[in-house]
C-alpha cells in the first residue's frame, strides 16, 4: 500500500493507524500546492480530488476520504480493535464520530488555513467551532476516548485535526488537552510525528 500524504495534514491519521496496525506501507509525500508527488508524479492523476490523504492499494485502486480510509485499514486487522465489528451498533457510533470529526472539526478548523477568508467571517466560523468543541469536552470529560474506554481510529483522526487549533490560537479546554496528551504518547503517534517532522 502507498499512502500519499502531506506533513501534519489529515493524512497523518491513516499514517498513525498504519503504524498502530504494523502494516507494510510506503509513504509518498505530496506537494499540496503544486500537486506533484515526491517521486515526480502528477498527483491529480492519482487522486483527481487533488487532496491528501489517498491510499493506493496493491490492486491499483485509490481510496480517498479519511473516514473511509481509516475504516478500511482497521478492518484489515480486526484483532487490533481499532474499529468495532462492521454491522454492529458500536460501528455505527464510530461512523457517527468519524463524520462529526470530518465535517465539524476537520472542516471547522480547515477554514482557518484559508487566507482568502476575511477575519470577521472567520470569527463566525470560530463561534460555531467552539460549540462543536464543547460537545467533545462534554464527552471526553466522562471517558478517555470517543467510543468510551477503547481507543479507535476516530481518536487518531480527532487527535490529528485538533493539533491544528494551536496554529490558529484556538485554545483547547484542559479536557481536550488531556486527550491530546493521552493519544500523543502512543508509540505509533510518536513515530508518525517523528517521520513527518524530521
Ligand atoms: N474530504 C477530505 C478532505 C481532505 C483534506 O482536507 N485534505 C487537505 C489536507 S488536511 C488537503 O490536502 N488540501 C489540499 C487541497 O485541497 O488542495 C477528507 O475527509 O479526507
Amino acid at each position: 500500500m502507498k499512502l500519499y500524504y502531506a506533513p501534519n495534514a489529515c493524512s497523518l491519521a491513516p499514517h498513525i493507524v498504519l503504524r498502530e496496525l504494523a502494516l507494510p506501507f510506503e509513504l509518498v509525500q505530496v506537494d499540496n500546492r503544486a500537486k506533484i508527488t515526491a517521486d515526480g508524479e502528477d498527483f491529480l492523476q492519482i487522486n483527481p480530488k487533488g487532496y491528501v490523504a489517498a491510499l493506493q492499494l496493491e490492486n491499483g485502486q485509490v481510496l480517498t476520504e479519511a473516514s473511509a480510509i481509516l475504516q478500511y485499514l482497521a478492518d484489515l486487522k480486526p484483532t487490533a480493535g481499532l474499529a468495532p465489528t462492521n454491522g454492529s451498533w458500536e460501528r455505527v457510533r464510530l461512523q457517527e464520530w468519524l463524520n462529526f470529526t470530518a465535517s465539524e472539526i476537520h472542516g471547522g478548523l480547515g477554514v482557518f488555513f484559508n487566507s482568502a477568508i476575511p477575519n470577521d467571517v472567520k470569527a463566525l466560523f470560530k463561534a460555531t467551532l467552539l460549540k462543536r468543541l464543547a460537545i467533545l469536552v462534554h464527552t471526553l470529560a466522562r471517558q478517555d476516548y470517543l467510543l468510551g474506554t477503547r481507543y479507535s481510529v476516530a481518536d487518531a483522526y480527532l487527535f490529528v485535526v485538533l493539533r491544528w487549533a494551536a496554529l490558529h490560537t484556538i485554545e483547547l479546554d484542559p479536557v481536550l488537552q488531556a486527550f491530546m496528551q493521552r493519544v500523543g504518547q502512543r508509540p505509533a503517534v510518536v513515530a508518525a510525528l517523528a517521520i513527518e517532522n524530521p
